[in-house]
């Protein structure tokens, strides 16, 4: 899919106050400023054009916009995010997507989703069943999704550990210079599943987890800083790497992908 803009909002003065499991200490505020500023200049290189929304302090996870909404290029699932303290951040990003102009619908309770769950691979989404996206939120999803013509099917990632979202742990990277088509993936109970064992895989090298995660916008593939063995795999598969540095998010279970909506 080629992308043209993407919303993104910077990290609040209480960003530290966000939900997180992990164990990584406190985020430096001010540090992961100048890290969500790089990332928007990688963003920007990509050839997508910004839609800055301001920071919301009402949110600590509102840097997290990924969460909020699911994109189609027909359509926008307003999501029903899964942690009670984020459901608001829905609100906030409702104008921005509205310019879009495009087809509006919602999920409603009791279903939950997490945009973080959510991984489009060409025409098929795969959608993760987590601890934030249930069963009752992936129906009403895979119903608008195939109104707009995509096929999709549910991936239980809840007894995988240390993973929150589908994409903590799993990216589609598309087709790479060599004309093969690839997922990038720690999770190892996934890779035999026919949606991702009919394409290439990348596997990320232990210790280096936190690479499962990567966007591929444009002709490029984002990556965590840090992580040289999986950055060296995915260049050998013919993808043009860009690294950022993520500490600062990662402290709050953050990932690439959370940080902006593609669209
Ligand atoms: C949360 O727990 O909801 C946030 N602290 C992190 C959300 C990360 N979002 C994502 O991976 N899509």
């Amino acid at each position: 899919m080629q992308f043209t803009r993407a919303i993104v909002r910077p990290p609040a003065p209480n960003f530290a106050d966000g939900l997180t499991s992990a164990e990584l200490g406190v985020p430096d505020v001010a540090l992961a400023l100048v890290q969500h500023e790089a990332y928007c200049e990688a963003l920007e290189r990509c050839g997508l054009a910004l839609t800055r929304l301001p920071a919301d302090d009402r949110f600590p996870d509102s840097t997290f916009v990924e969460d909020t909404a699911v994109l189609t290029p027909k359509s926008v699932v307003f999501t029903r995010p899964g942690a009670e303290s984020r459901r608001g951040e829905v609100e906030g990003v409702r104008s921005a997507i509205r310019t879009l102009g495009r087809r509006e619908r919602e999920i409603m309770a009791p279903g939950t989703v997490d945009g973080g769950d959510i991984c489009e691979a060409g025409s098929h989404v795969l959608i993760g069943i987590s601890h934030r996206t249930n069963e009752d939120g992936g129906r009403q999803l895979a119903a608008f999704l195939a109104e707009d013509g995509f096929t999709s099917s549910f991936v239980d990632i809840r007894a995988v550990p240390s993973i929150l979202h589908l994409k903590s742990g799993l990216s589609w990277l598309g087709e790479n210079a060599l004309h093969a088509a690839g997922w990038l993936l720690t999770i190892e109970a996934l890779a035999m599943m026919p949606e991702v064992a009919r394409f290439d895989q990348i596997r990320v090298p232990s210790k280096e987890e936190y690479g499962g995660n990567a966007v591929r916008v444009n002709g490029h593939v984002l990556l965590a800083e840090g992580l040289p063995h999986t950055a060296e795999l995915v260049r050998a598969a013919g993808y043009d790497v860009i690294t950022i540095s993520m500490s600062e998010f990662r402290k709050m279970d953050g990932g690439l992908s959370c940080l902006s909506l593609r669209c």
